[in-house]
């Protein structure tokens, strides 16, 4: 049961054909079929599995207690994605406990490998919804308000999917288990292309959140509103894109993207009455995106006072610098054999248990360097060494 041919198993599974790449996500039927082949795998391997209050799934090779080395990831995907963010991890893991539980090894702590419920926030909008519902660094009755684009809220898909949504919330026992952290994940970026090594440990996380942008003007006809005679949300929405940009471009580590846009009605012959933009911000250091947004906001302000629209501001999620455990990180490069560490500007949930339990990363070479897209990819043997390399840390953390 190896990490390659784990994902080759899945491949089929949630593949976009219109936007290429794959769109999985929480509690709708692609994640469902996932969720279920992630059982049947982890029993099949003899590990115990159970799903939280939260709809998180946990695998576990011994009785679940205090102490506990646990290794995560997700098999959720933002829309479009690629096959490797989020599955790499949860094969690996698989492929580790296996490779573990068929040697001579018994380790002194259980191991649990944990899948979390939608980290990418491609339904519901806030990204790692399990981790933080599970650490309660979301309440539950903001999530319960939370909903999808069509309306559909996480509680209703949660019973759609058999969970009891009334248990949504900070689970303290579960935590209570979880002595170490560890997340497996794909690299998103190019930098162990340049330092040439197959793998890495994590260093930080980048502060990082996501702000809508709603402007609201007045629906009208194309053809026969005059150009003086309109106010037309898309023209502040466009000052958003640029704005982003714009002061991104001038502010040291600052990355802000705009890539969805939902104009109401979205008539080709129709002046559109409103427009909801999503700004995702981010900027290395500590306290500095929201400044950033605030001055991207301030420029999108005129623009719509100029267009005679108006517009609301709502940050949807937001997740402070995170630097992972030194004594964690050490530990890792210990058992590694001092392979590079590296920073992140991706979001995980690593990055919400850092705040809660000793959390760590380890990271495999993406030969492309794109992520969140169909072109993400990593070589067979740096998937194996992956999940060796997880294999060895377990063995260390859990003796
Ligand atoms: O968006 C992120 O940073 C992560 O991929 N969830
Ligand atoms: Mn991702
Ligand atoms: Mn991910």
């Amino acid at each position: 049961m190896s990490a390659v041919s784990l994902l080759g198993e899945i491949a089929d599974i949630g593949r976009d054909r219109p936007r290429g790449g794959y769109s999985r996500h929480a509690f709708d039927g692609r994640e469902a079929e996932l969720r279920a082949w992630f059982v049947e795998r982890a029993v099949r391997s003899g590990l115990e599995v159970e799903t939280d209050r939260n709809g998180n799934l946990w695998a576990w090779w011994g009785r679940p207690g205090p102490g506990s080395v646990v290794t995560d990831s997700h098999l959720d995907s933002v829309p479009g994605g690629g096959a490797f963010d989020g599955p790499l991890g949860v094969t690996c893991a698989l492929d580790a406990v296996k490779s573990l539980r068929d040697s001579e090894f018994r380790p002194g702590r259980p191991i649990a490998v944990v899948v979390f419920m939608e980290e990418e926030g491609g339904r519901f909008g806030v990204p790692c919804l399990g981790s933080r519902l599970l650490t309660g660094s979301l309440a539950a009755d903001r999530a319960r308000a939370l909903r999808d684009p069509e309306g559909v809220s996480p509680a209703e898909a949660a019973a759609r999917a058999g969970l009891n949504p009334d248990q949504f919330g900070r689970d303290d026992i579960a935590l209570s288990k979880v002595g170490t952290f560890v997340e497996l994940h794909v690299e998103q970026g190019r930098g162990l292309i340049d330092l040439g090594s197959p793998i890495a440990v994590g260093s930080t996380v980048t502060e990082h959140g996501r702000w809508r942008f709603s402007f609201i003007g007045q629906g009208n006809h194309a053809g026969a509103t005059p150009m003086s005679d309109r106010r037309d949300p898309m023209l502040p929405a466009a000052s958003l894109i640029a704005a982003a940009r714009r002061t991104a471009a001038r502010v040291d580590g600052a990355r802000a993207t705009v890539g969805r846009l939902v104009p109401r009605p979205g008539g080709t012959n129709v002046i559109a009455s409103s427009v909801d933009v999503w700004l995702d911000a981010r900027v290395a250091g500590h306290n500095r995106t929201r400044p950033v947004v605030e001055e991207i906001a301030a420029a999108v302000r005129s623009a719509a006072g100029e267009e005679g629209c108006e517009v609301t501001v709502t940050e949807e999620a937001y997740t402070g610098a995170v630097a992972f455990d030194a004594g964690l990180r050490g530990q890792l490069n210990g058992v590694l054999g001092g392979v590079p560490e590296l920073p992140t500007g991706a979001g995980h949930d690593a990055g919400i248990l850092a705040a809660h339990v000793p959390s760590g990363m380890l990271y495999v070479r993406n030969p492309t360097g794109i992520s969140h897209a169909p072109e993400e990819f990593a070589e067979d043997a740096d998937v194996e060494r992956g999940a060796e390399a997880l294999a060895e840390v377990l063995r260390d953390l859990s003796t």
